[in-house]
């Protein structure tokens, strides 16, 4: 007796995950940044521009008249912590969709995650190789570096045609990191240029005399970084105190606004590649920077702009699954609202964003043809700064 009861119980609890759960109203979309850690700068600007991102859409009727709600889960700068954000939101939350995290790094720890329980996971800041091979359920908004930094290295080379010995400094630690140094290094190959010296540092770093050192020594007439927000800050200030006066290209950790108090008035000068301008002349971007400036007294930056990218693409994505099955999502069942999503965010829709037309390719690659080259120039005092159009 108690045994047949023990064993309905306990089938009962395994076809539990099976039953079906409706989509709740607003319908959740998950957002996993670090807003605590030394990539909270980073994250902060993400969760700025979902939030402007969020407000946008609603004020359109959101989903054909459903309103969005984003559940925001704080991943911290390491593995575990986006890992714990991911399963929240897709436990606990019960998002249909998630964006996020803010790192590669942290990417090729938690997507898998995702991806097992079918969650499509869009990446606002995710530019290692590799991302969207995580699986199907993987794609991102984020430009990979192998597209985007080669230009700034073209532009320095434009600016400063007399560069041959280049120095090369990457954090070791970090995916996106080794990532973008190898697109670095094979550029500068390509370009005929000499790699005079190859520092290795890590993300926590706060000491960069060894490494200046032998950057000084190599007599490098270009430095190019790869990090993240305060050691490639650091780097780049103590690589100016002890005395180097060359071109510096920032890879895309140096991308931030809140970088510049880092750096201080010795990030002037330092050439980085965007993929979002907030000069852009476009219906979508205009409304974007007016609402952005209207809440936090500033233009958006990069990786705000990319937030809000990411979003747009679930909330356009959840509008084509209702107009394709002609099914409220919030009369679907969750686990099926989140494939039919995935499948609309694969099916090559454009997609008119701040940071111009993109599209999602069917792994979940994305497709953009505009990007811009901006050198941070800081203002008198060197606490506040702009990346600056380079001509
Ligand atoms: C990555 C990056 C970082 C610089 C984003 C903040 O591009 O981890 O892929």
């Amino acid at each position: 007796m108690t045994r047949v009861f023990l064993s309905v119980a306990l089938s009962l609890v395994l076809a539990m995950p099976a039953m079906a759960e409706p989509v709740a109203k607003p319908i959740p979309i998950g957002v996993a940044v670090a807003t605590t850690s030394n990539i909270a700068l980073f994250g902060q600007e993400q969760v700025n521009g979902a939030k402007i991102a969020e407000a946008y859409f609603n004020a359109q009727g959101g989903v054909n008249g459903t309103p969005i709600k984003l559940v925001f889960q704080d991943t911290a700068g390491d593995e575990a912590g986006a890992v714990n954000a991911f399963q929240s939101l897709i436990t606990t939350a019960k998002v249909v969709g998630i964006v996020g995290p803010t790192l590669s790094q942290q990417a090729f720890a938690a997507d898998p995650l995702a991806n097992s329980a079918k969650v499509p996971v869009v990446a606002p800041s995710n530019t290692a190789k590799g991302i969207p091979q995580i699986g199907d359920y993987i794609s991102r908004i984020s430009a990979p570096m192998t597209v985007v930094a080669p230009k700034s290295l073209q532009k320095a080379l434009a600016l400063n045609p007399g560069i041959r010995k280049v120095a090369v400094l990457y954090a070791q630690n970090d995916a996106f990191s080794t990532s973008e140094t190898s697109v670095f290094q094979e550029a500068i190959k390509t370009l005929n240029l000499k790699i005079v010296s190859l520092q290795k540092f890590q993300t926590t770093d706060t000491d960069f005399t060894t490494q200046v050192t032998a950057v000084l020594g190599s007599a490098a007439d270009l430095v190019v970084v790869s990090g993240l927000a305060a050691d490639s800050g650091n780097l780049v200030k103590q690589l100016r105190q002890f005395g180097y006066k060359g071109p510096i290209v920032g890879g895309n950790g140096l991308n931030s606004p809140n970088m510049f108090p880092v750096c201080g008035a010795l990030c002037e000068g330092i050439l980085v590649a965007q993929a979002y301008s907030p000069q852009a002349d476009l219906p979508v971007n205009k409304e974007f920077v007016k609402r952005f400036e209207a809440v936090y007294k500033k233009s958006p930056a990069q990786f705000s702009a990319q937030a809000f990218a990411a979003v747009q693409a679930i909330v356009e994505a959840l509008r084509k699954v209702e107009k394709d099955t002609k099914k409220k999502i919030t009369a679907m069942d969750l686990a099926a609202a989140r494939q039919a999503v995935n499948k609309a965010l694969l099916s090559g829709m454009l997609l008119h964003t701040p940071l111009g037309e993109i599209s999602l390719d069917p792994k979940g690659e994305v497709n953009q043809k505009q990007f811009y080259v901006s050198t941070i120039r800081m203002n008198p005092g060197g606490k506040t700064g702009a990346f600056v159009l380079t001509k």
